[in-house]
C-alpha cells in the first residue's frame, strides 16, 4: 500500500514535470522555448512573444546555445528559410549590445558567439537587431530591425505557478 502512494506521488510529481511548459515550447534548463511560424520585425516578434507570457529569447551560456542550435537544426525544415530573431539589440546606443529582457550587455566579458568569431561587436547604424540563422550555423549577426523573419520565444518553466527551481 504504502509503495502504490509512492508509485501514485511519483506519476503525478512527473506529470506536473512534463507539463510545466505550455504546449509547442520545448524545454531545456529552466527555460522553455518556442520558435514562431510567423515572420516579423523584430519589434512585433517581441510583442508576440509577450502575447505568449514570453520575451525573445537570449543566449547567456555555451551550453544554451549548443542547445538551441540542436533544437533549431532539428525543426529548421519548417521554417524557409530558418532564421530567427532573438533578444539582443543596440538600437538605443550603436555598438552597445544589451539582451532586451535583462538588460545585461552582451560585452567582451559574457558570453557571445558572434558570426567570425572573437568578442568585436558588430557596429553596422541600420543593423540594429540580434538573429541567428541556420547558414551561419547559428552564429549571431545584426540585420535590419524592420525586416520580417521567424522569431525564437523563450520564457521560465514553471514561471505561471510561482515555483523557483534553484
Ligand atoms: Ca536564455
Ligand atoms: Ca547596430
Amino acid at each position: 500500500m504504502a509503495l502504490l502512494a509512492v508509485v501514485a506521488l511519483l506519476v503525478s510529481v512527473l506529470t506536473f514535470c512534463e507539463a510545466d511548459c505550455p504546449d509547442g515550447f520545448s524545454k531545456h534548463g529552466g527555460s522553455c522555448y518556442k520558435a514562431v511560424r510567423i515572420k516579423a520585425t523584430w519589434a512585433e516578434s517581441d510583442v508576440y512573444c509577450h502575447s505568449a507570457g514570453a520575451d525573445l529569447a537570449t543566449i547567456e551560456t555555451a551550453e544554451e546555445q549548443h542547445y538551441l542550435e540542436g533544437h533549431l537544426s532539428a525543426i529548421a525544415g519548417a521554417f524557409d528559410p530558418p532564421q530567427f530573431w532573438i533578444g539582443g539589440e543596440d538600437f538605443a546606443e550603436e555598438g552597445t549590445w544589451v539582451w532586451l529582457k535583462s538588460k545585461t550587455p552582451i560585452s567582451a566579458q559574457s558570453y557571445s558567439n558572434w558570426i567570425g568569431g572573437g568578442s568585436s561587436l558588430p557596429i553596422t547604424f541600420d543593423e540594429n537587431c540580434l538573429m541567428v540563422t541556420r547558414d551561419s550555423g547559428y552564429k549571431w549577426e545584426d540585420n535590419n530591425c524592420d525586416d520580417h523573419y521567424f522569431f525564437i520565444c523563450e520564457k521560465d518553466a514553471y514561471a505561471d505557478l510561482g515555483i523557483i527551481i534553484g
